[in-house]
């Protein structure tokens, strides 16, 4: 699939998020797989963020090689490049796998931890890429299409809104705005959800 660079820059300084469905081939897939198999299994969230259903593996890009790949995405780097200034700095870069039972997380956004007031320009970008996909049934990510734009009062302005799910395939991945209100879904249905996310930030 062609990128247009445009297009998803557009979408995500209007919309705040834009979706690359072609972000992994069946091969970086299945080696996502294989090797977060080897870590899934053990651990649960530590707090209702985490998600007691939740498991977390960190410091991906420490793991395996394919993760250092998927990370310098040329794709990716661009629309960084976009939004950040040169030689932009990696802040996270984890697995998440929802389990069924799960109850949604409280909408936030990624880059709370920064005192600068809102609205402001982009300070950090993250990505989520789908390893399974995604639904409304098993945790898909859960959206507010235009809070990246929102001041102080997000939380009031998110408390009122009506969140959507963003379905994508396996091996898509959506990118939004450090600013961007979002939250992991609730997950009905018997087969966990696994993702990982990639963080991005000024240098
Ligand atoms: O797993 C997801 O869909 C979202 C997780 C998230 O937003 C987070 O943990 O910061």
């Amino acid at each position: 699939m062609i990128f247009d660079l445009e297009a998803h820059a557009a979408a995500i300084e209007k919309n705040g998020y834009t979706i690359i469905e072609d972000f992994m081939d069946a091969a970086r897939l299945a080696e996502v797989r294989r090797v977060l198999a080897f870590y899934l299994g053990t651990h649960s969230g530590r707090n209702p963020f985490e998600g007691h259903s939740t498991e977390r593996v960190y410091t991906l890009v420490a793991r395996a090689r394919i993760f250092w790949d998927i990370v310098l995405d040329a794709r990716v780097l661009a629309l960084c490049d976009r939004f950040l200034l040169p030689n932009c700095l990696l802040t996270a870069s984890q697995a998440i796998c929802i389990r069924p039972g799960e109850v949604p997380q409280d909408l936030h956004h990624d880059d709370t931890f920064y005192t600068v007031p809102r609205p402001r320009p982009m300070i950090s970008i993250s990505t989520i890429a789908a390893v399974d996909a995604f639904t409304a049934e098993n945790g898909g990510t859960e959206i507010i299409p235009g809070s990246h734009l929102w001041g102080e009062d997000w939380r009031a302005r998110a408390a009122a809104a009506n969140p959507v799910t963003v379905a994508m395939p396996a091996g898509a991945c959506v990118m939004f705005s450090g600013t961007f209100v979002h939250r992991g879904g609730a997950a009905e249905r018997l087969a966990p959800r696994l993702a990982f996310s990639n963080q991005y930030c000024q240098p």
